[in-house]
């Protein structure tokens, strides 16, 4: 039986109140419920607090350059495609830095889970604006307002052909926790923007200012499969923000389209010299 003493990791350094600690604890109790074993997992993360989030896991675990999260999880899925592999970051770290792998594994649909803690700031670098700040948001670096627009992650994802879709709030753990399960359980690349107040460094969206307008679609009528109506819901923000799963389908992933892969996972084929001298050979 598996349970949450079993992921405990490193000492936290996140401040008293941030919304860090509720994805954290939502993490160890989806990978509990379903009773998967730390061996079996890996968390990938980049640069930030949010990238501090391994630390404090005990599992396998790696810290990967700012942005570059996705490429490590994608080239370990590939590896050993038995692995859960959940790569975690920060708005800044997913969607700046790294927007680019972020596109480009939706295309692929590669089987990760990936946990974006979005506070809408660049914490760990002392309250920068991120690709998430909305606009005329005043920080150190936009002291007359951001002028631009904010990405709009979900619907870039929709865009793009993501196959699960999600966005969840720090402060409702337990609709955290569902989704992360449906996230891991879902085959091909599954987004979950967690909307995450940084008490220290944003003052504009605070946990009151997620509370008071976060709704659950799963209290609605409303229907992830349909990838139009999936777009619509992507554009409410403001009054009304929606949670929970936003669209879902179904393509092959990444890995089931790889010819390499079809028997068994890379880790668990035999490694022949002989076969690499002879492609050295070709190149020559
Ligand atoms: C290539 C590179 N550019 C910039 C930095 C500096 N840096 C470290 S963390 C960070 C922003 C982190 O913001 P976010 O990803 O939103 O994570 P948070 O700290 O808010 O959780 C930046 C700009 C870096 N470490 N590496
Ligand atoms: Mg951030």
């Amino acid at each position: 039986m598996v349970t949450i003493k079993d992921y405990e990791g490193g000492v936290t350094a996140w401040c008293p109140g941030c919304g860090n600690f509720s994805i954290l604890l939502a993490l160890k109790r989806a990978l509990v419920e379903q009773n998967i074993e730390p061996y079996q997992v890996l968390v990938v993360s980049g640069i930030g607090q949010a990238g501090k989030l391994p630390h404090y896991m005990k599992c396998n675990t790696l810290n990967a350059l700012h942005g570059r999260d996705i490429p490590e999880a994608i080239g370990a899925k590939i590896a050993n495609h038995e692995l859960n592999v959940i790569a975690v970051g920060g708005d800044g770290d997913g969607y700046g830095e790294g927007g680019n792998h972020f596109m480009h594994a939706i295309l692929k649909n590669v089987d990760i889970t990936y946990v974006v803690h979005d506070n809408q700031i660049y914490g760990l670098t002392k309250g920068q604006a991120s690709p998430t700040s909305d606009k005329g948001f005043v920080t150190k670096t936009t002291p007359e307002g951001v002028i631009s627009l904010p990405i709009n992650p979900i619907a870039l994802a929709i865009s793009l052909g993501a196959t699960f879709v999600s966005r969840g709030f720090a402060g409702e753990v337990d609709h955290l926790v569902e989704l992360m399960k449906k996230a891991m359980q879902h085959k091909g690349f599954a987004l979950i923007d967690v909307l995450q107040p940084c008490v220290t460094f944003n003052r504009l969206n605070t946990w009151e200012w997620y509370r008071k307008r976060v709704y659950k679609l799963e209290d609605t009528d409303y229907n992830p499969t349909n990838r139009l109506a999936a777009f619509q819901k992507a554009l409410e923000w403001g009054d009304k923000i929606p949670i929970g799963v936003i669209y879902r389908s179904d393509r092959l992933t990444f890995e089931e389209q790889l010819s390499a892969l079809k028997e068994k996972s890379l880790v668990k084929q035999k490694i022949d010299p002989m076969a690499c001298e002879k492609l050295l050979d070709d190149l020559i």
